[in-house]
């Protein structure tokens, strides 16, 4: 008889939400056992190592809304890099004694419902069992790499970025990135300056948008601190969790002069400004969408001298729509793709056709490489999910059910899957939102749910299929208006061969979202509830 530890809740993965989950479960007084198959907590940021690694969104927003965890804790700049990261999870780990209820490099493997909960099994020989579940396996865990022909007969070096090992040199080496989405973008950024010869294997480059990085001083910090309370309540209220707002009309609607000083104004500020403070119709009109993105590609071209590289990185007919792909920031970028050492290939002109023990082949030529970097992103939304095991009430696993295309209700439940939830999720805003504040809006309404089906004396919560199929119109109907379904990228799943591309992304906002999934709760719309 195998020994089966009992829990009230279990919760797969130690990220953000992972700890946020457990922060709240414990305040409820509910026993948590945390599965996490990393060796320490983090989630994605205990995988992303790479050189040049660190956060798009700004400080203050980039943190959980823990008092006792934020009024001791100082980062050193506005987008803090990975190791600042793990340093704060560190904090929060020693804040809140989070460890004894965590188990690390302990990859869950199987978990099954029966009558009275789910049991979970894992890598390490774990078995336990708890009433109620809660996925927090984050939606970009599962690496992606393309099967390229020949690349296993490579006799140099690939890493892909999402497990970088920590003690790789590219100095004096010929290195290779393929992709040049955001993590591309930081790598390519900081490889540019240390390899002799660095060739970037590109699809589609991205628009990315300026960093504006700085330090933070003791000072600021302390000021902007005493405001964190608010600024982390009304991030709840904006669209994407940053409390700010844009400008409320279209782009034709103001003159051109006022238009290029609103486009300076916003570019200047740096970040995501250049989206979120934009005029309201950039992801709803095709008119308004390219007026954005050529000032975009002026103030982008202005900064790369050599011809071709500018026709490559910021090209007159824009190859999608601006905002509709995740706009990465950068530092120093361009002026590092202008370097003489750095070359770009387009592989839409010269596809890749090959590796082989020396290098890639792309046209007809041969490039030979020391090391490849593989920047070509996750199995985004489902791969984490669909590598563990998890079965619905029939047995079924959830890596066939969703063969035909991803279901959740809300984003955060789904039919089949009793008291089971997850968080940072498909069908939610999580491409568009800062994700600590998404994570904890989720984590909250998770959590309110156990709680009043713990009230009630309920056994057991089920989302309906009918409910899923109109979460999921909905979702659909949404987008309809926007240019988001025009464009193949991670955020639709339209990127990996063989995956089937769907809307996923909830567009209206994280403030939206809250007041509708808060509905739902009140009545238990949508959902089978048995007492
Ligand atoms: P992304 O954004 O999915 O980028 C992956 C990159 O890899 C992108 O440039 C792809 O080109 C490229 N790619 C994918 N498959 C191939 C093949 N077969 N050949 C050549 N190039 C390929 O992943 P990231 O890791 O950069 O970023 C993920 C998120 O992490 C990001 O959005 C942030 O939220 C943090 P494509 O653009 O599809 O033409």
């Amino acid at each position: 008889m195998r020994d089966i530890a009992q829990y009230d809740v279990l919760v797969v993965g130690a990220g953000f939400s992972g700890i946020s989950a457990l922060y709240r479960l414990r305040k409820l007084g509910l026993t948590v056992k945390v599965f996490e198959s990393g060796g320490d907590f983090g989630g994605v940021w205990h995988w992303n190592r790479y050189p040049g690694a660190r956060v798009d969104s700004e400080w203050p927003y980039y943190q959980l809304n823990i008092p006792e965890a934020y009024r001791d804790w100082d980062f050193s700049e506005r987008f803090p890099d990975h190791n600042e990261i793990r340093a704060y999870f560190a904090h929060l780990d020693k804040v809140l004694g989070l460890r004894k209820d965590v188990r690390f490099n302990s990859h869950v493997t199987s978990a099954q419902w029966s009558s009275d909960g789910w049991t979970v099994e894992t890598r390490d020989g774990q078995v336990a069992k708890a009433k109620y579940m809660i996925l927090c396996t984050g939606s970009l865990h599962r690496r992606y790499v393309p099967g390229f022909p020949g690349l296993d007969t490579f006799k140099g070096v690939v890493h892909h970025t999402g497990a970088w090992p920590r003690d790789v040199s590219v100095q004096g080496k010929r290195v290779g990135i393929i992709g040049a989405g955001a993590t591309g973008v930081q790598v390519t950024q900081e490889l540019g300056k240390q390899a002799s010869e660095l060739t970037v294997f590109m699809r589609r480059p991205s628009y990315c948008l300026p960093m504006a990085q700085h330090k933070l001083s003791g000072a600021e910090q302390k000021g902007w601190k005493s405001y964190f309370d608010t600024l982390f309540r009304q991030g709840r209220k904006s669209p994407a969790g940053f409390p700010v707002l844009g400008m409320p009309m279209g782009v034709l609607d103001a003159a051109p002069t006022e238009r290029e000083e609103w486009f300076e104004n916003i570019w200047q500020r740096g970040a995501f400004n250049y989206l979120a403070l934009n005029y309201n119709d950039v992801v709803l009109s095709k008119e308004a969408n390219r007026l954005v993105y050529d000032f975009w590609a002026r103030k982008v071209g202005a900064r790369i001298k050599d011809d071709s590289k500018r026709k490559l990185m910021a090209p007159q007919e824009p190859p999608f729509f601006f905002g509709t792909k995740r706009s990465p920031l950068e530092q120093d970028y361009y002026e590092v793709i202008d370097q003489p050492n750095v070359h770009v290939v387009n592989l839409n002109d010269e596809p890749l056709r090959c590796f082989n023990a020396t290098g890639i082949v792309v046209g007809d030529k041969q490039i030979d490489l020391d090391i490849v970097v593989l920047a070509t992103g996750f199995d985004s939304f489902s791969g984490s999910l669909t590598q563990m095991g998890l079965k619905n009430r029939h047995g079924q696993d959830i890596a066939e059910i969703w063969k035909s295309g991803i279901r959740t209700y809300l984003g955060m439940t789904m039919h089949g899957f009793p008291n089971a939830f997850m968080v940072y999720s498909p069908h939610a805003p999580t491409a568009l939102s800062n994700g600590p504040t998404l994570i904890e809006l989720q984590c909250d309404w998770v959590v309110s749910a156990i709680e009043k089906l713990e009230k009630e004396g309920a056994t057991r919560i089920e989302a309906k299929s009918a409910a899923e199929d109109d979460w999921i119109a909905m979702i659909d109907t949404m987008n309809e208006r926007t240019l988001f379904p025009l464009t193949d990228s991670w955020w639709n799943k339209a990127t990996i061969p063989g995956q089937k591309a769907q809307v996923l992304t909830y567009p209206e906002g994280i403030e939206t979202y809250e007041a509708q999934v808060r509905e739902k709760l009140e009545e238990w719309q949508g959902f089978e509830v048995t007492h």
